[in-house]
């Protein structure tokens, strides 16, 4: 009998699901998390999907497998797997992975409250504080970030000609505002979101084909985000972000947050160090700012910060079992 193993801490940041692979996972060279990543994709995809995809996880479900860091200034590499692929970084994965981290003792920082993070898209600080055993907050320092175009005019079938904005936050994101042939998110049923939205990707990545001007290796419009006026009197925007085939993510998305406030900021409608309350589509809020203005490539950007909580909801040790024929996972299309 040949019976692979991996030990997950089951989590959700938000809302959104974490799975923690913090033993079994695939050994790597130790090359950057950049380079993992990419071995990762050609060797071992197989473990990606069979802890993602049915009959293990669901068509939402996202994850990391936590490395030693390559890097001195870091204390842990991530390589963060959900089902689309593996992303080259993730806002909510990353809060969910510093709880687990920090709660079940996988990481000790240097200084409390303190960590860094090798990310595949480069080194993510982290700030957090504690209500006695537990995490109470993640601030997540994010990857420069960037408006790569603006006012990209797409046609879109069933809804006709919309605009949208690409940017950057550690991933490449579609962004529509409420526009003539698309009035918000009120009254947009999820399975509206999941029809449209391969679409507007498609649509997007024809039109755009984004790559990293740092990084050829990050490439590709990935996700997609819908923003509306929000419903919490606390929050500056609600949004629901798209990614995979069918997932809307249940938090207010990290990566997509940043994007979004490198967007606002290109456009003069956020300032440096000003607070964004960005709501998720089930009403949780991470509370962001940009922190500092950036440059990438040829781009003006800025530094984003996200901050959220998280909550771990069980251990869970998986197994891939030789004998199973859906061993490395299905997904009903
Ligand atoms: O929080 O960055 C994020 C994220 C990406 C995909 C789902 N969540």
């Amino acid at each position: 009998m040949t019976r692979k193993s991996f030990f997950c801490i089951d989590a959700h940041t938000c809302g959104n699901p974490v799975r923690v692979v913090a033993g079994g996972g695939p050994v790597l060279p130790p090359v950057p998390m950049a380079e993992k990543r990419q071995i990762f994709q050609r060797d071992h995809d197989w473990v990606r999907r069979a802890l993602m995809f049915e009959p293990r996880g669901h068509d939402v479900m996202s994850g990391s497998i936590l490395y030693p860091a390559t890097r001195e200034d870091c204390d842990i590499g991530v390589l963060f797997i959900e089902v689309s692929g593996c992303l080259p970084m993730c806002g909510h994965g990353t809060i969910g992975t510093v709880t687990v981290a920090i709660e079940e003792g996988l990481v000790t920082p240097r200084e409390a409250g303190r960590l860094s993070i090798e990310a595949p898209a480069g080194k993510v600080d982290i700030e957090y504080s504690m209500d006695g055993e537990r995490v109470r907050e993640v601030r997540l320092f994010n990857v420069a970030s960037y408006l790569h175009a603006r006012n990209v005019e797409i046609d879109v079938p069933t809804l006709g000609p919309i605009t949208l904005d690409l940017s950057y936050g550690g991933n490449y994101y579609a962004i529509i505002e409420p526009q003539e042939n698309w009035k918000g998110l009120e009254g947009m049923p999820a399975s509206d979101i999941q029809r449209l939205s391969p679409l507007v990707r498609k649509a997007a990545q024809d039109k755009l084909a984004p790559v990293h001007p740092e990084d050829s290796r990050i490439s590709g419009v990935s996700h997609v985000m819908w923003c509306d006026r929000p419903r919490d009197p606390r929050a500056s925007a609600r949004n629901a972000v798209f990614y995979g085939d069918k997932a809307i993510d249940r938090s207010p998305c990290g990566t997509g947050s940043s994007a979004r406030m490198a967007q606002l900021v290109a456009r003069g409608q956020l300032g440096i160090g000003e607070t964004f309350v960005h709501e998720s589509i089930i009403g949780t809020l991470f509370d962001c700012r940009p922190e500092a203005t950036a440059r990438i490539g040829d781009h003006d950007g800025i530094r984003p910060s996200v901050a959220g909580w998280a909550r771990i909801i069980g251990h869970n040790t998986i197994f891939v079992d030789d004998a199973d024929p859906l061993r490395h996972g299905f997904q009903v299309r």
